[in-house]
């Protein structure tokens, strides 16, 4: 064997500290040359920014929301012989005074996060700047989540992973880095949870005990190591503490909470047409069709083909008549064409970016030869939202943004040395690279909010960084059709979920491939829980649509599409917690049960909203299932089945069933089923009650589903409180907020799981009648809408 060889280590660390001055919630730590500057943003958030010569850059990222401000918080501080200690009412930091570690404990001294090395640096010759890492220690049984989009499992203990926003078409299991970059992670030990919110835009890293099993460390390829902590213990409340950091997803239409259908490509305008109809025939709730890069003349931006698509409103205006919303694509490659306005505006504009030696960035995309908007520019995403002028005249309402990781055909992406504004900063690709998609997402959402301003746009993308909940929706990019992808894009989006992009979704059926009926069937069920839920393929080998694979799997399909429509309230709900306080949508086990180590390794079941659970079935012959259900009570949503839980169970899922289970005591409001949003007036709201031994509060929220009106107090809020005992189910109705005047006049009561035999029911005191259903102990009846209680016996 060879003798391991000596390497030098260039690797420098801070010396000791020498002085500290604090200005307001901000304290300043100098020693030799280097320099810490600490704010405490409220009691849970602390932010750490290290220099190792001293000056720090313009305070500025992409990644924070522009008006996330420091709370008013108690903080107290002290100079120990060893320590600078700060503390809040939710954590004590502790800075040593001869390296500049950092640790974070609790009051009781029970470590959170604590420096292993700490802050490090190390000079980057080529290119004159620094490698920044910082490194902590793994404490005992440390779990990490989070990251964004990996594609490996929930836990990213003894991994090393890379962020750099890469096209990855048919990306595996463990390919990394791919699409997105979302440089923030959770760790979590002793059940108690933190967050790190590593805010640098270059090439990162992240190492969680793949190099030493003791040590988690994360470094870039130049920047500042500036990061941010974020105190739990909840792993909820490190999300949604996050999300106050990084911002939520505003209020989507409702009917981007609808099915979305699509194909690479769909065209002449014909064959939409046609796509549109077959929806409405076969009677499938459809309210969107994606319309892939084949509209464009030439893959030229903001141009129709002429004569695939002769007349672009007439089509629009046909399809709004049917109730689909197309959704065209758009890509940053602008060709390089003296005929093409886009090309001359952009040129005329200055708005494309520019080599170091100032000579235009080129490179082929589907076009041909394209130059690139520079979308860091704060005049280029205003003329680049500007360019949506005719497609928002015509009614187009949502955008898909692709190709912006940004990828350019042979050599990837853009050349390092490509110039970027960065809001002011004049940065190089190595900076600009991980937020271009997301600032191109940004300058198309705020394009279309401002020339359809009563409007609320959807904009989908497949790059971005953190913070890009703020202006898209994402899906996770070209998979495949295969098992393992399905399972993939539940890892996928529940990963993303809990890193503060909620609402997300994959490719169902796969993007490359042929799936077979079962794994569609398959696909769609997990698909209906995913905030966004659209069938795409690349049209490679055969079509997709739910009728190719047979009536069996239409009619599955069909169930399915149709029970989205019908929790679309309860959805949409779940939607209004993330976006007013960054809740995700999607709850990995160990979200909804912390105490319960046992959900930490499981990545099959999660949580939809409050109150759903399901086990997605991601293989080709399983007709049933072993899974988890965490603590509580759970009733099976087909056949009502009462399970207790914090054990394992076996549920049967033949093709046509989802392992789908309520909450006990839960209240879970359902529409009836329409073939698109605002197809019918919504006479009546359904409300499932689930009986509960015990007591749990349930949220309806709604708003008029489009517009901005839902800003300015034209919302409901209602509670709904079910307290039940062997005997009895007492329901209260809580208005907590009625700005808004809901279509339905009445509501159809289900009363689910009683384990007694009513004989007495009341509403607001009068004796009411039921109708006893032929399910078991299930009673329905009609009531005007704003009763406020309900006892049964
Ligand atoms: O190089 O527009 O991920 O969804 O259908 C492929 C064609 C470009 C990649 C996207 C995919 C889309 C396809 N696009």
């Amino acid at each position: 064997m060879q003798e391991p060889i000596e390497v030098e280590n260039f690797k420098k660390h801070p010396g000791a500290v020498s002085k500290v001055t604090r200005r307001e919630n901000k304290f300043f730590f100098f020693c030799k040359q280097e320099a810490l500057e600490l704010s405490i943003f409220s009691a849970y958030i602390i932010r750490l920014r290290f220099s190792a010569n001293g000056s720090f850059d313009r305070d500025f990222s992409y990644a924070v929301r522009p008006n996330f401000i420091p709370q008013e918080t108690e903080i107290a501080f002290e100079e120990n012989a060893e320590t600078y200690v700060i503390r809040t009412i939710a954590v004590v930091c502790k800075i040593v005074k001869e390296n500049l570690k950092v640790h974070f404990h609790t009051e009781a001294g029970l470590p959170i996060l604590e420096d292993d090395t700490g802050f490090h640096w190390e000079t980057n010759r080529q290119l004159n700047g620094n490698y920044v890492y910082c490194s902590k220690k793994i404490q005992e049984g440390e779990y990490y989540f989070g990251l964004g989009d990996k594609t490996t499992e929930l836990n990213l203990r003894g991994k090393r992973l890379q962020n750099w926003s890469s096209d990855k078409y048919g990306f595996e299991k463990e390919t990394d880095p791919i699409y997105r970059d979302i440089p923030f992670y959770l760790g979590l030990h002793d059940k108690r949870a933190y967050g790190v919110l590593f805010d640098n835009s270059y090439r990162k890293f992240f190492d969680f005990g793949y190099e030493d099993e003791t040590v988690a460390s994360f470094w870039a390829d130049g920047g500042e190591l500036s990061y941010y902590f974020i105190q739990g213990p909840e792993l909820v409340k490190v999300v949604e503490r996050y999300a106050d950091i990084a911002g939520t997803h505003e209020m989507p239409p409702l009917w981007a909470l609808g099915y979305h259908q699509s194909k690479w490509s769909y065209y002449p305008d014909s064959k939409v047409l046609e796509v549109a109809n077959e929806f409405r025939t076969r009677k499938i709730p459809c309210d969107s069709i994606h319309i892939d890069i084949d509209y464009m003349d030439g893959f030229r931006c903001f141009t129709w083909d002429k004569e695939r698509f002769p007349d672009p409103k007439a089509m629009v205006e046909k399809l709004h008549a049917m109730g689909i919303k197309p959704i065209p694509i758009i890509d940053p490659g602008i060709k390089v064409d003296d005929d093409y306005h886009v090309y001359h505006q952009g040129v005329a504009g200055n708005h494309f970016c520019r080599r170091s030696e100032g000579e235009l960035m080129k490179g082929d995309v589907w076009p041909g030869n394209c130059c690139f908007p520079d979308f860091t520019k704060p005049e280029v995403r205003k003329w680049w939202g500007s360019l949506f002028k005719e497609l928002a005249e015509i009614g187009i309402q949502g955008i898909w943004n692709d190709m912006n990781e940004p990828t350019v055909f042979g050599n990837v992406t853009f050349y390092d040395d490509v110039r970027h504004d960065y809001d002011g900063d004049n940065a190089s690709h190595r900076k600009a690279h991980n937020v271009y998609g997301m600032q191109m997402a940004r300058a198309s959402f705020e394009g279309m909010k401002s020339l359809r301003p009563d409007k609320r746009p959807f904009c989908l993308t497949r790059a971005g960084f953190a913070g890009v909940q703020r202006y898209s929706a994402v899906w996770t990019g070209d998979n495949i059709a295969s098992w393992e992808h399905l399972w993939l894009a539940s890892v996928q989006c529940q990963r993303l979920a809990m890193s503060g992009v909620s609402f997300v979704g994959s490719d169902v059926g796969g993007f490359i491939g042929e799936p077979n009926g079962n794994l569609l069937a398959r696909w769609i069920q997990l698909g209906i829980f995913h905030p966004f839920l659209r069938s795409h393929s690349s049209g490679d080998r055969g079509d997709k649509e739910p009728w190719v694979f047979g009536e069996k799997i239409e009619k599955i399909i069909r169930k399915y599409v149709e029970l989205r429509y019908k929790l679309l309230p309860y959805i949409y709900t779940a939607f209004w917690q993330h976006s007013t306080f960054g809740t995700p949508i999607l709850r990995p086990l160990s979200f909804m049960s912390q105490e319960d180590p046992e959900t930490y390794f499981r990545m099959d079941e999660f949580g939809f909203g409050d109150n759903l659970l399901l086990c997605p079935i991601s293989q080709p012959h399983e007709n049933g299932k072993w899974m988890y259900l965490p603590k509580g009570n759970w009733f099976h949503y087909w056949d009502e089945a009462y399970y207790e839980g914090g054990i394992e169970i076996w549920t049967d899922a033949p093709l046509d069933t989802l392992p789908l289970f309520v909450k006990a005591g839960s209240v879970i409001p359902h529409y009836p089923v329409q073939q698109y949003v605002g197809e019918k007036k919504i006479e009546v709201l359904a409300l499932h009650v689930y009986h509960v031994e015990g007591e749990l509060t349930s949220t309806l929220y709604e708003d008029a589903g489009e517009g901005y009106g839902y800003q300015h107090g034209q919302y409901n809020i209602i509670k709904f409180e079910v307290k039940g005992t062997k005997k009895s189910l007492h329901l209260r109705r809580i208005v907590e907020a009625l700005g808004y005047e809901s279509e339905y006049s009445s509501c159809e009561v289900f009363l689910h799981g009683l384990p007694f035999t009513a004989t007495k029911a009341l509403v607001d005191n009068e004796k009411i009648e039921m109708k006893y259903t032929k399910r078991s102990y299930m009673f329905r009846f009609s009531w005007k809408k704003d009763f406020q209680e309900i006892y049964v016996s």
